[in-house]
């Protein structure tokens, strides 16, 4: 794994990547090669599939400028580490840079700093490395499923993927610079630009506690490859346990503030109801708001469609992966009754808090009709997925228990 990273990530193959990400061009109209069905309560069933973006395969197209990429569901049965070229793509703003100078490229660290540094990628690839599996979930994944329907990119479950990281640690980089006494926040920012000049460029930031926490990742390589330039190229956050909105792509700014960051992307946009799974009721008024945090625990069936038609009196393996959000996967239990018994599921190998974690069921439809599976996936910290599913205005953090409907015959 060493040898191989440090061959995938040398300053060669950086280049030779970004040369090729030069020579591509994701502005041009992604063209639709064929439609996959996406059934979501307020539609559309069909989606455009297009294989027209860099370093990409095929990909569920949500939106071309910004781009706004979807994972396919079955890539998720092929294992729990995500292809890069399958891994979902979330961006705000339409102004990216097609290709990188990694000779040029520069990380700057300034603010309330002691010693303001440009770091090259050389200098970050000389840093002690560290290397952690982390799920990264959009704030908005699966809102398509919300009812009523929210505003908001309409996403079905693929705004996730699952990948090993490596690069250094925030703290690293901010020890260098020395953070000074009174500081509170750390402002993460990327090369990517508003389309309109009145617009807020997308920046975010971390309490410096966290920022400085060790695990919080500046990540130069995903599952030993350097980061498709999608999803990040040369450089990005990983804010492990948390919504993918921190992972700050491109990430070429580290501003350390001494009071709190109160732009529109940490004051309006990406807030969520102070309450139990970011809950509330349609129309409610009052409702405290803070900014979006920790992930849930979730759980998906991935083996089985929805609809499918099974042999009656046959045993059926059921498998499919579980995230735990901010802490690991304790266990998964699975339902074939809609919910009325459950049984353990038996987890797979655990490959990290942070992961997905595949797990494994059986049962036997002893008769022939209707079955509704269910799996349920628990934390660390006691954290279980919810039998109602949560509403808020903004479409974030959608989380139930979720149902697939068979037929044993
Ligand atoms: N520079 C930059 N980083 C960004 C964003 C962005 O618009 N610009 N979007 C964030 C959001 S909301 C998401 S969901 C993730 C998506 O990561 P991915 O495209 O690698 O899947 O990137 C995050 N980091
Ligand atoms: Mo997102």
């Amino acid at each position: 794994m060493e040898s191989a990273l440090s061959t995938a990530l040398s300053r060669r193959t950086l280049l030779r990547q970004a040369g090729i990400a030069g020579l591509a061009t994701f502005a041009a109209p992604a063209f639709a090669q064929s439609t996959v069905r996406l059934p979501l309560p307020g539609g559309p069933d069909e989606r455009d599939l297009t294989n027209a973006f860099p370093q990409k395969a095929t990909m569920i197209l949500q939106r071309t400028q910004p781009p706004m990429l979807e994972t396919p569901f079955e890539v998720y049965d092929k294992g729990v580490f995500t292809p890069n070229d399958e891994f979902f793509v979330r961006w705000h703003w339409a102004v990216i840079p097609t290709s990188i100078d990694v000779g040029k490229f520069r990380l700057n660290v300034h603010g309330a700093v002691n010693k303001p540094l440009s770091l090259t990628l050389g200098d970050i690839l000389a840093m002690p490395q560290i290397e952690y599996a982390a799920v990264n979930q959009c704030s908005g994944n699966s809102r398509g499923f919300f009812q009523p329907r929210v505003a908001g990119g309409e996403w079905g479950n693929g705004a996730m993927g699952n990948a090993r990281w490596t690069g250094v640690s925030l703290k690293t980089v901010l020890d260098r610079a020395g953070v000074k006494a009174g500081a509170v926040q750390v402002r993460l920012s990327g090369l990517d630009e508003p389309v309109v000049a009145d617009g807020p460029k997308f920046i975010k930031s971390l309490a410096v506690d966290h920022a400085r926490d060790g695990e919080v990742m500046l990540a130069y390589g995903m599952n030993g490859q350097a980061l498709p330039l999608l999803n990040g190229f040369p450089l990005r956050a990983i804010v492990p346990g948390w919504y993918a909105t921190y992972w700050m792509k491109m990430l070429n700014d580290i501003e350390v503030l001494d009071s709190p960051d109160t732009n529109f992307w940490m004051k309006t946009a990406y807030t969520i109801p102070d309450t139990p799974h970011a809950n509330m009721k349609p129309g409610e008024t009052g409702v405290r708001m803070v900014p979006i945090n920790k992930l849930n625990p979730r759980s998906f069936i991935t083996n089985i469609k929805a609809g499918a038609t099974v042999h009656a009196g046959k045993p059926l393996a059921v498998r499919g992966i579980a995230l735990g959000g901010a802490a690991g996967v304790k266990r998964v239990d699975f339902s074939s009754d809609g919910g009325k018994t459950w049984k353990p599921a038996q987890l797979g190998r655990d490959e990290g808090k942070y992961s997905f974690r595949e797990w494994r069921a059986r049962f036997r439809p002893a008769a022939k009709g209707d079955y509704t599976l269910m799996a349920r996936c628990t934390n660390t910290d006691g954290d279980a997925q919810p039998s109602e599913p949560n509403w808020n205005p903004a479409g974030f953090m959608r989380n139930v228990i979720e149902s697939t409907q068979i037929s044993a015959a």
